[in-house]
């Protein structure tokens, strides 16, 4: 018996000096914007505990979520000139470097997961080769739910709405707010629940997600559900980092990306009504956008559509053309 265990331990000590942390064991920082207990944080954890065991430990991803490595505004750099190896970041932010990183958050054209879904698989081609020019390799991407509108006052049309304070998260969204008339001021979420309480801003356009983790009911009162379209986190990495690992190591990255992309996209919409009935039983009063605010809304789409169709011209026609498909 006692043999058999100093058999089974020396076996294990010899396999585990095989598969434990190497001296060639590589490192990698994975700064995210978003809270620590956001779903897209919690997915990207299990993504770097599935890659670490899958390389046997060859491979180990830390995260810092929150912005706690990084802000928001300053991932994409940092991994782009390689101070850290992998990142989380909302790419429409950066629309205003290259328009095709705004393909998702075009008012309408994509309103459902579903169709979130298929408008990603159309653009990904573009995306990888605009993001190939910044030095990134994309792995996986991440829907929030559909994006709604948040006030402090009952709004029934654009009439409404001039001269709000409104904090925009990318350049669509700023331009969704001028077109109605409001005031837009740039917020990271990481930010918002002090802007919002420092009345910097007094309404957004976000999901119920974001509206959830920053209790914005402490100042907001109204939400509008809309669903004018589903932006994305994207994660990726420093492409000489990428290079440096094996080809072994790589696919299964790629694998664990691939299964991490389908279990967030599916936990994004399981929890989608939950966060709306969240900020209901916080008191917020949560409707659909209706009526005259609706149409507004799809007019300053149509407006919008027809922009970044020209800003990012033939990468936009080639996404819309795999699309409509
Ligand atoms: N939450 C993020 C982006 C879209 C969303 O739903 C935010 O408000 O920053």
């Amino acid at each position: 018996m006692f043999r058999k265990l100093q058999h089974l331990l020396t076996v294990t000590a010899v396999t585990s000096c095989l598969i434990s942390p190497l001296a060639n064991a590589e490192k990698w920082d994975m700064p995210m914007a978003y809270s620590n207990t956001n779903y897209h944080t919690q997915n990207a954890q299990l993504f770097a505990e599935a890659v670490k065991v899958a390389t046997q430990g060859k491979l180990d991803i830390v995260v810092h979520g929150g912005g706690s490595l990084f802000g928001g505004k300053e991932i994409k750099r940092a991994i782009q000139t390689g101070q850290a190896q992998i990142g989380e970041r909302l790419l429409s932010a950066h629309a205003n470097e290259n328009a095709v990183y705004g393909f998702d958050s075009v008012p309408f054209l994509a309103s459902s997961f579903e169709d979130s879904v298929k408008l990603w698989k159309a653009a990904r081609p573009e995306l990888e080769k605009v993001l190939a020019n910044d030095n990134l390799v994309l792995l996986y991407a991440v829907p929030w739910p559909g994006q709604g509108l948040y006030f402090k006052k009952s709004v029934d049309s654009k009439a409404d709405t001039k001269g709000v304070k409104f904090r925009s998260y990318n350049s669509a969204t700023a331009r969704l707010s001028e077109l109605m008339g409001m005031q837009p001021v740039q917020v990271e979420a990481a930010e918002l629940s002090q802007a919002l309480a420092t009345g910097v801003v007094e309404s957004m356009v976000s999901s119920g997600s974001t509206g959830y983790d920053k209790k914005v009911w402490e100042q907001l009162t109204h939400f509008y559900d809309v669903n004018a379209w589903l932006p994305r986190n994207y994660i990726f990495v420093n492409k000489d980092s990428w290079d440096s690992l094996d080809q072994s190591t790589q696919s299964i990255v790629k694998g664990m990306a691939m299964l991490a992309e389908q279990a967030g996209t599916a936990k994004a919409q399981q929890l989608s009504d939950w966060y709306i009935s969240q900020l209901s039983a916080n008191g917020m009063k949560t409707q659909p956008a209706e009526g005259q605010l609706l149409s507004d809304l799809q007019s300053i789409g149509k407006t919008m559509a027809q922009e970044w169709q020209q800003a990012a011209g033939e990468s936009a026609a080639n996404i819309l053309n795999n699309y409509n498909k």
